[in-house]
């Protein structure tokens, strides 16, 4: 074959492979599929407490492709029924997360979105952040995540927002991106699923827009996922074992924006599949994350007009919870340290049986001073959530909180998951992030 013949080739060869560079995917292989069993036992077998933690649920089964009805139609109706019961109350993300669940691929529940206007809702709702924004000093009504979240399903589901508007709220120098000044992987990881869903879509000419806007979320996006690499732990986890899951999508979709020997991402799906045989997924929200990126899918797959994958339709769904998840009924009693500290520290020491968490020591110390260590608890999709302690209330317009420490260091679980040791040291501290 003479070179004349040849050019043509190597240049259609050349374009299909930028669709591959453009995104690049390394997911559990089948005969791994059995370490993935713990988080569909969490998923599945756990009582949904709030209706977000169904849509997370919800979501990920879909996007990973089971299809069995009997845990898909109840988990539905739960997000409904959510909605119907609150209503205008949803917050940002919330909305945002129900919607790409309910439309995560084609089924008859994208009737219930424009039915509920869910998308005209889920606009105002983030107007409302930004006005929230402009009279407090730059902090929104909830967080950044939420907003990314927002972003994400307006892009996703042809929603109205303004691409330049777009482009100025997500700047990386934003502070809504940093907690403590230490910048957060899962807020920065969201913001680049948005980021990216925006983008195609101005590739793609479905939003029109002048070249700066493009450009600065292409910068945007390529300064975020230098912050998100450089929280890359030895042990290949980004940020920490919650937030890895989320960076790891990040990353797949935006893989023209480092280069290969910059990420192992092998490494970094070897390390989780650890964690998840040490029991650290317990919480469904936190499961349902994970297994979406581990089997290859990012949020950007959510597609209301294709059909539903059937990727794992034959997956074998354990049916009873492992037996790593339920402690050991010990009769053994440990006793810890837990002190409040605002300004002033009110300590006391606490005996609990072993096992027992954070949430089970602050009852404890409760029931022994109301005044000094009464506190008020919120129901999120991450289990509860301490909302005040001795009538002080955390404040998102303050970005004040109550923050959870064992022996000086700040947790990664909640109240109602972390369990605490013998002779360990709590703190809840009214912090700034
Ligand atoms: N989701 C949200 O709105 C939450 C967004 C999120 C970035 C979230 C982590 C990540 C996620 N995937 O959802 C987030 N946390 C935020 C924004 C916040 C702030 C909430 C206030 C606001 N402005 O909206 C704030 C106050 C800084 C915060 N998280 C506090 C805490 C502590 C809660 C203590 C309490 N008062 O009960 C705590 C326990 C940290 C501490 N040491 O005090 C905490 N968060 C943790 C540990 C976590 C992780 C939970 C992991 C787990 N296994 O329980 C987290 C996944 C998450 C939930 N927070 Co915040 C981050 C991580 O470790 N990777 C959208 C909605 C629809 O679901």
């Amino acid at each position: 074959m003479g070179q004349s013949h040849l050019l043509p080739i190597l240049g259609l060869l050349f374009f299909s492979l930028i669709p591959n560079q453009l995104c690049k995917i390394c997911e559990v292989s089948e005969e791994n599929y059995f370490r993935l069993h713990p988080l569909l036992s969490t998923m599945t077998n756990s009582k949904y407490t709030t209706g977000t933690q169904s849509a997370d649920v919800l979501l990920s089964l879909r996007l990973v492709g089971i299809q069995n009805q009997t845990l898909i139609q109840p988990l539905s109706q739960q997000v409904k029924k959510y909605v119907g019961r609150k209503g205008s109350n949803l917050s940002s993300g919330q909305l945002a997360l129900i919607t790409l669940a309910l439309g995560a691929c084609r089924t008859a529940d994208e009737i219930f979105i424009y039915e509920n206007h869910l998308l005209g809702h889920l606009e105002n709702k983030l107007q409302a952040e930004i006005e929230n924004m402009k009279a407090h000093d730059g902090s929104p009504l909830t967080n950044y995540y939420q907003l990314g979240l927002g972003v994400l399903a307006l892009c996703l589901f042809r929603g109205q927002y303004s691409t330049s508007q777009v482009a100025e709220l997500f700047a990386p120098e934003n502070k809504n991106y940093y907690f403590h000044g230490q910048f957060t992987v899962d807020t920065g990881a969201m913001a680049v699923l948005a980021l990216t869903c925006v983008k195609r879509g101005l590739i793609n000419g479905q939003t029109k827009t002048d070249k700066k806007d493009l450009r600065s979320i292409d910068d945007h996006i390529q300064s975020l996922v230098k912050k998100i690499l450089s929280e890359k732990k030895e042990n290949g986890l980004i940020g920490n074992t919650f937030s890895t899951g989320t960076a790891m999508q990040a990353l797949f979709v935006s893989s023209d924006h480092y280069k290969e020997s910059e990420w192992n991402c092998q490494q970094t799906l070897d390390t989780i599949l650890k964690e998840i045989s040490q029991g650290a997924f317990t919480l469904p929200a936190a499961a349902a994350q994970v297994l979406t990126t581990l089997m290859g899918k990012t949020y950007l797959d959510v597609d209301k007009d294709f059909s539903c994958a059937s990727g794992l339709g034959n997956f074998n769904i354990p049916s009873h919870e492992p037996d790593t998840t339920t402690p050991p009924n010990s009769p053994t009693n440990i006793s810890v340290h837990y002190s409040v500290k605002i300004s002033e520290i009110y300590s006391t020491t606490i005996t609990v049986p072993s096992g027992s968490v954070f949430l089970d020591v602050m009852e404890e110390a409760r029931k022994k001073n109301e005044t000094v260590f009464g506190f008020t608890v919120e129901q999120s999709s991450w289990g509860p959530y301490i909302t005040s302690v001795q009538g002080l209330k955390a404040n998102n317009n303050d970005r004040t909180y109550w923050e959870l420490l064992s022996n000086g260091r700040s947790l990664s679980q909640g109240v109602g998951n972390y369990v605490v040791h013998n002779s360990e040291g709590l703190e809840v501290r009214w912090s700034k992030y």
